[in-house]
């Protein structure tokens, strides 16, 4: 067993130098706060299992103290019971309370083994990672492809998992391709142009408005103004609907109000010789407060609309789950993936499409109106080729290093 000693200004530093010089396979088997305020970290390269084993005892738990005897032990003291309250002689007495000592040399010792907690955790995830690429090559060498992609780590999992087996000589790069031309799904283009009535809903600004004019002008071109007409249930807001207003007033196309369940009814009767009608939504959020009045009046669309979900793929991956499953009540089929032209990273918003397993139905690339939207199935690979192009960027969003792989997919990983 090899043993020596680093110091670094940070942990994450002195891991670095670790990491350079003794490999993955190096343990640490001390840290402590170095004399001139950085870290200093004693590490082995060639340890045997038990050695880990009585480490990995030290910091866990109740036995920090008693294995390692340099570890602080939990210096309690049980607050003074109170005195007897005469009116509630029946009360079960207050649990003892465990305050843990604030004596500043138990308090850093304490930060002390958190620190080695979590620097064991990170290095057994390393090994965990290490030891799945030696007997998983391929796979864990899809997961780094994916995730390069920007695709979250829970969702590369399922792909991952969800495939029967894989021949040794497997390309990565290729599957991993495989992997998302299975996955994203897309709406049959002649489907698209079977439906009547389409819904957008969605966050506010994604582009729902936008969408059902452009959407519009592509029919009206090919049938006639008369053939489009438009439902409005969006609150009265200068803004969007203006933009709408003026639209309908251009091409002459009815825009009829809805605020009630009937109605919307009344609206769709009164619009039934159209062969294109277009029902535009509120901006909602998540935390809405009129979230479940609007939801009530869009469930009453049942069957006979297509309701399309509006998902900006320049959004944070996390407003678009947390989007997605709020409006889930509504079972929107499918998906509108707006602005395109303007997403870093395509990875989160294929991420939480596949996550959902929605069908992309159209995506809109810019605010022309006819260049500018396109049904997804006829874009299907050039959406793909641009999350490769996006992620192969000098500056990648999030670096995918062996860091990131181990701290995702190694065992010890907590916050996928
Ligand atoms: N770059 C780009 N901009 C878009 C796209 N789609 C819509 N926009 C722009 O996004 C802005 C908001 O579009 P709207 O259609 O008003 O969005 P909305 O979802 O109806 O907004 P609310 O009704 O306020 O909830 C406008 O400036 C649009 O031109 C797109 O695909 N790419
Ligand atoms: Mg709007």
């Amino acid at each position: 067993m090899k043993i020596k000693r680093y110091v670094a200004p940070t942990m994450r530093e002195v891991l670095a130098q670790v990491r350079e010089e003794q490999g993955p396979d190096a343990v640490i088997i001390s840290n402590r706060r170095a004399e001139n305020g950085g870290v200093e970290l004693i590490t082995a390269v060639d340890y045997d299992d038990a050695l880990m084993d009585e480490a990995l005892r030290a910091v866990s738990g109740n036995d920090a103290a008693a294995a390692d005897p340099g570890a602080p032990h939990p210096d309690v003291y049980e607050r003074p019971v109170p005195p007897a309250n005469p009116y509630a002689a029946s009360e079960a007495p207050e649990p003892p309370r465990i305050v843990w000592s604030q004596d500043p040399g138990l308090v850093a010792m304490r930060r002390e083994v958190e620190s080695l907690r979590e620097l064991l955790e990170q290095q057994l995830a390393a090994l965990s990672w290490n030891d799945r690429m030696r007997r998983e090559p391929v796979q864990a060498r899809v997961l780094l492809e994916l995730s390069k992609l920007g695709i979250a780590p829970d969702t590369a999992r399922l792909l991952v998992d969800g495939l029967a087996s894989l021949a040794p000589d497997s390309e990565p790069a290729k599957v991993a391709l495989a992997l998302l031309m299975k996955h994203v799904a897309v709406v049959d283009e002649a489907d698209l142009k079977r439906q009547r009535i389409t819904a957008i809903v969605g966050a506010t600004g994604v582009g729902k408005t936008t969408t059902l004019i452009k959407l519009a002008t592509r029919h009206a071109q090919k049938h006639g103004p008369k053939s489009v007409g438009f439902v409005s249930i969006a609150e009265d807001r200068i803004g969007g609907r203006d933009e709408l207003v003026s639209f309908c007033r251009l091409i002459d196309a009815p825009l009829v109000r809805a605020d009630t369940a009937r109605g919307l009814s009344a609206a769709l009767a009164q619009l039934q010789e159209r062969s294109l009608v277009l029902i535009d939504t509120p901006g909602v959020g998540p935390r809405d407060p009129k979230l479940a009045e609007r939801l009530a009046l869009l469930q009453h669309l049942g069957g006979r609309c297509q309701l399309l979900l509006a998902l900006a793929a320049n959004a944070d991956q996390g407003a678009l789950d947390e989007l997605t499953r709020t409006l889930k009540p509504l079972r929107c089929s499918r998906v509108l993936l707006t602005k395109v032209d303007e997403a870093a990273t395509l990875g989160g918003p294929l991420s939480v499409v596949m996550r959902h397993a929605l069908p992309l139905a159209y995506l809109s690339t810019g605010q022309g109106l006819v260049e500018d939207l396109h049904a997804a199935a006829a874009r299907r690979i050039w959406l793909i080729k641009q999350a490769y192009t996006l992620a192969s960027r000098d500056a990648p969003l999030v670096p995918v290093d062996d860091h990131y792989m181990a701290e995702h997919f190694g065992r010890q990983a907590k916050h996928a």
